[in-house]
């Protein structure tokens, strides 16, 4: 893999980061630790990965992406935004009353949105049903989904791995944001899934473990997919939570973040330094 590219790849990276810095600026809260640990996967998807027109959304061969944890919605906005589905200056509108970029993403607001989602325990089966939908119609398009660790006590996610398996659905690709903490604290003290890939395989996945926050290992992944025909694909993405945000890092009060406009300005310094080209 090109270096340049992959470098070029983590800037996207900390630019969509600063996208979510921008959102937590104009509404003062919001669920940054999903979003930053989630961020690596979801710009290598969007700007490496995916087919995805942004000035014609609704495109019938395009790949789908789908936020299972719709609390993350700030990685997402970041994303589209940059990728160019909307103008930057919404993202300024982040969680106000009547805003196309509610907490929990909204298909029917925003383009690049492929489904409702933030009660956990949906987007798994969502996508596996799209999936299933584009492969009796006969359409290349690929869907990718993004599942919570915490998440994965949801039943229903269960379900829908055993009918994705069971259907051999091998245009469905999940990721498992494996940060180890959910809303409360450790997702293993919590409610423990542990070992997340030795549950799927059992279920039928083809499974690989990766470091979410490696770029390299990220682009790989996603060049081997999908790992064996006739197998949805499963990553358990090892990641950092808040991954990005210093005081943040690994540190469960992180889920969801009331940010001071000082605290925005450091996180902003930290993130800029990071860029090749200094932003204004
Ligand atoms: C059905 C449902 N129950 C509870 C919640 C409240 N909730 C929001 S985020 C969250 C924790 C999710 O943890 P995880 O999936 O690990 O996400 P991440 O660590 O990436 O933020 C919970 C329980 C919800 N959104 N939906
Ligand atoms: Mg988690």
């Amino acid at each position: 893999m090109n270096q340049d590219f992959l470098h070029s790849l983590e800037q996207k990276a900390t630019l969509c980061r600063l996208n979510v810095s921008r959102m937590m600026r104009a509404s003062g809260h919001g669920h940054i630790g999903g979003a930053f640990s989630s961020m690596d996967i979801v710009t290598a998807l969007y700007f490496y990965k995916m087919k995805v027109w942004p000035e014609d959304p609704d495109r019938a061969d395009r790949d789908r992406f789908l936020l299972s944890a719709g609390h993350k919605s700030m990685v997402q906005y970041a994303v589209l935004a940059e990728m160019g589905f909307f103008p930057k200056e919404l993202l300024d509108t982040y969680g106000s009353l009547h805003s196309r970029l509610p907490g929990h993403p909204n298909m029917h607001k925003l383009p690049g949105v492929e489904a409702n989602t933030g009660a956990l325990g949906h987007g798994l089966a969502i996508a596996a049903g799209m999936a299933m939908g584009l492969r009796l119609d006969g359409k290349p398009s690929q869907v990718y989904t993004i599942l919570g660790d915490g998440e994965l006590a949801e039943g229903s996610n269960w379900e829908a791995a055993a009918a994705a398996a069971h259907h051999k659905v091998d245009n469905l690709t999940a990721f498992v944001d494996f940060n180890g903490l959910q809303i409360s604290g450790k997702v293993t003290e919590v409610m423990n899934f542990t070992p997340i890939d030795e549950k799927f395989r059992a279920f039928g996945w083809a499974v690989r473990e990766i470091d979410g926050n490696d770029m390299t290992q990220i682009v790989e992944t996603l060049d081997a997919l999908p790992f064996e025909p006739g197998k949805p694909s499963m990553i358990v993405a090892r990641t950092v939570k808040s991954k990005g945000l210093k005081q943040g890092e690994g540190n469960p009060a992180f889920h969801y973040w009331n940010a001071s406009p000082e605290e925005c300005d450091a996180l902003d310094r930290d993130l800029i330094s990071m860029l090749d080209e200094k932003e204004e």
